[in-house]
């Protein structure tokens, strides 16, 4: 990329309670790269978008440059600020780094994001609450008149039923065990001993699950969700794992 093209202003066109826009914002934060955020609501999302040849959010504009996924740009915004920040320059570490990212995008991202869906769909109060934040204020008067289309494409675009809820669960379960187990020789990170985009795709993709202080994605608060929903959040918090990214979000965000 050219000089000048680095030299533009970012903007990151996101929805308000997007986990993968919270782990592009985190990044972009911690990294201190200024951006512009642009939030949407879902459907109208698409408009925005789809002016820069992508579909989901979020998606990063810097100068000449378009990329339209949460580890292009946080590898992006490594290497626009010298980079071996959130990605070791160590061969080894960067692969290890770079596997975990892999795993949390393809499997820990889809299974919280099902499951709080799962349980949040129903609360059209909430949602219109969460998902209106900071968007335009023609789309957060639309947004009541969308909802019942949005609430019904999430459901079958990522195929929400009561079976698959809970298979959801269990795999959520399954990756934190997992992270559990890698955090039981004492490590403070998951990879080389320091904060890397490891920690951070981990603890950014959990937050649906979690709700940790220190998220900038739009949640409700915990005691306006479900009780079913927050005994599991609960339940969760006190894991190795979920302590572990409630820990992220208090020290690296
Ligand atoms: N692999 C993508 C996944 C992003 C993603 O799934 N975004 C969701 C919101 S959390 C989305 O935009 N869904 C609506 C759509 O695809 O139009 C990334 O890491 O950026």
């Amino acid at each position: 990329m050219s000089k000048k093209a680095s030299a533009a202003p970012a903007v990151l066109i996101t929805m308000p309670h997007s986990h993968y826009s919270e782990k592009a914002r985190w990044a972009l934060d911690w990294l201190n790269l200024p951006y512009r955020e642009e939030p949407h609501v879902p459907l109208l999302h698409r408009l925005a978008t789809g002016r820069h040849g992508g579909r989901s959010v979020p998606l990063l504009r810097h100068g000449a440059t378009r990329l339209t996924d949460s580890a292009d740009i946080v590898r992006h915004a490594d290497a626009i600020c010298g980079g071996d920040l959130l990605y070791p320059r160590e061969e080894a570490l960067r692969r290890e780094v770079e596997r975990l990212q892999a795993r949390f995008d393809d499997e820990l991202g889809p299974h919280t994001r099902r499951w709080a869906y799962a349980q949040l769909l129903p609360q059209q109060r909430l949602l219109r609450r969460v998902m209106s934040r900071g968007v335009p204020r023609l789309e957060a008067w639309l947004l009541p008149l969308l909802l019942p289309a949005v609430v019904r494409l999430i459901r079958s675009a990522f195929r929400i039923t009561p079976e698959s809820t809970q298979r959801s669960l269990a795999r959520v379960r399954e990756l934190f065990e997992e992270v559990g187990a890698m955090l039981r020789d004492g490590r403070r990170y998951l990879v080389g001993g320091r904060f890397t985009a490891a920690d951070l795709s981990f603890a950014a993709l959990a937050a649906p699950v979690l709700f940790p202080d220190g998220c900038r994605a739009a949640y409700p608060t915990l005691d306006e969700v479900p009780a079913a929903m927050r005994a599991e959040v609960q339940r969760l918090r006190e894991t190795e794992a979920g302590q572990f990214a409630l820990r992220m979000f208090a020290q690296q965000r």
